[in-house]
């Protein structure tokens, strides 16, 4: 199945968490702490690999995770990374996020969500991170101090980010085969590439986007996209090739090929105008890329009456211009020498949108929000710490406080108006403001 868009789900693993542990041994009465750190959870990536050419593995599978970081044991033992996951897309794959509004959600109003650009993969095995692993949370060993020597206090494992990622294959090809529907693009792909496209005596025969490779010889080759045939008002979304479209953008030459087996010549230089005008209306920009026409089916009695006024008539749109026979042969290695020698000196086509850096979630901003007169303080790394850590223990509170301070959270909660014996909530305990 060609499928050319699609939206998956991706989770990094968990960091794993930290131990609180004591050294026991004969004969040592106060073994130290010796509780080792949680591995790091598992990153998800995505690659791109050239013996993919459709989205379509993706319908049956859509949620891809990487392996939690294991926790950290005693004897100061630290927890294996989890492993990493990679997702394998095709060449030409754009990766963008989707981003949900999130006061949207709250105040209940629906609005579309945003797509934000991570990764245009363009060549085999380039690769992505697409989300990140938690880090491990750190054991008691690491939070001794002059003062406390015997510390309860460890911290549990980051979550791993998790992502809706929306994907869209825009296949990517040197040469984009334009035409109507029978003109003899799969024909042409087929007699000049590896590719075993499906021919017809029917318009519309191809309905998926076929991309093969033309080798000169060892080392010297170049790439042909066919698409479905584009129809007057594709640009309106008439046929199919409109949509496919997409798959010759980054084609840096189009081959205009044009069937001369048609009553009166005339014919074939309205079709011409046609998939100019189609392009030109899909995008200026792809209309303004590296032109060849090409009058097809010249074996045939009425492409050899035609030639001569076609000819006079493609000289005057100034573009190079060929004829051929795709069926027999004729002319394909003058037309395909060509194309190569003009196609190793165009530039790649550049991307209009910026990619987007991945970043890691800042873990220790803090935010408060005052609930019921009780002032619940949000900073995922001080939640953690505190849900590892046993706070029945002096050690344990003075470390917490001395975050508070680290993290500015005693002057964010006397900005909001904290007084004493108010209680303060984080990570789901709570405290009394002194
Ligand atoms: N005589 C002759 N027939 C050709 C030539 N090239 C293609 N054909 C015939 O034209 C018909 C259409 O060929 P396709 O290659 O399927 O055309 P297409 O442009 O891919 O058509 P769609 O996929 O429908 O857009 C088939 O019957 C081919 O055998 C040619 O050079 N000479
Ligand atoms: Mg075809």
């Amino acid at each position: 199945m060609f499928v050319d868009e699609i939206k998956i789900f991706v989770k990094a693993g968990k960091g794993g968490d930290g131990v609180i542990s004591f050294r026991k041994e004969k004969f040592v009465q106060k073994g130290g702490p010796d509780g080792g750190h949680g591995g790091h959870g598992g990153n998800v990536y995505m690659e791109a690999n050239n013996g993919l050419s459709s989205l379509g593995d993706f319908f049956h599978r859509r949620h891809f995770f990487a392996q939690k970081g294991v926790n950290g044991g005693s004897s100061k033992c630290n927890g294996k990374k989890g492993q990493d996951k990679t997702v394998l897309v095709p060449i030409g794959t754009l990766i963008y996020e989707i981003i949900k509004p999130l006061d949207l959600v709250e105040s209940g109003v629906k609005q579309t969500p945003s797509l934000r650009l991570l990764a245009d993969l363009n060549h085999h095995q380039e690769r992505v991170l697409i989300a990140k692993g938690g880090i491990g949370g750190k054991g008691n060993s690491s939070f001794t101090n002059s003062v406390d020597q015997a510390p309860r206090i460890a911290e549990k494992g980051a979550l791993g980010e998790d992502k809706e990622v929306f994907l869209e294959l825009k296949s990517i090809a040197d040469v984009g085969l334009v035409g109507l529907p029978n003109a003899g693009k799969s024909t042409l792909l087929s007699k000049t590439t590896n590719a075993n496209p499906k021919i017809g005596a029917y318009p519309f025969t191809t309905i998926i986007p076929n991309v093969g490779v033309y080798t000169i010889s060892p080392g010297r080759t170049f790439t042909f996209a066919d698409i479905p045939g584009i129809i007057e008002g594709a640009s309106d979304g008439k046929g199919l090739g409109f949509k496919f479209l997409r798959h010759i953008e980054r084609c840096r030459l189009l081959l205009y090929l044009i069937d001369i087996d048609t009553e009166t010549p005339e014919e074939c230089l309205k079709t011409l105008n046609v998939l100019f005008n189609e392009v030109k209306d899909y995008d200026e920009d792809l209309f303004s890329r590296t032109t060849v026409i090409c009058g097809n089916k010249i074996d045939t009695a009425n492409g050899m009456k035609n030639m001569p006024y076609i000819e006079e008539q493609f000289k005057t749109t100034g573009k190079p211009y060929f004829f051929i026979s795709g069926k027999n042969g004729d002319n394909l290695d003058t037309l395909c020498n060509y194309l190569y020698e003009t196609v190793k000196n165009l530039p790649e086509i550049p991307l209009e949108e910026e990619t987007y850096e991945i970043q890691t979630l800042k873990d220790n901003a803090v935010s408060v929000t005052i609930e019921n007169g009780v002032y619940v303080v949000h900073c995922e790394k001080l939640e953690r710490t505190i849900a590892g850590t046993d706070l029945g223990y002096a050690g344990s509170l003075r470390y917490v406080f001395r975050m508070f301070r680290k993290y500015h959270i005693d002057s964010i909660l006397k900005f909001h108006g904290i007084k004493e014996d108010d209680l303060v909530e984080l990570g789901g305990k709570r405290f009394q403001w002194f």
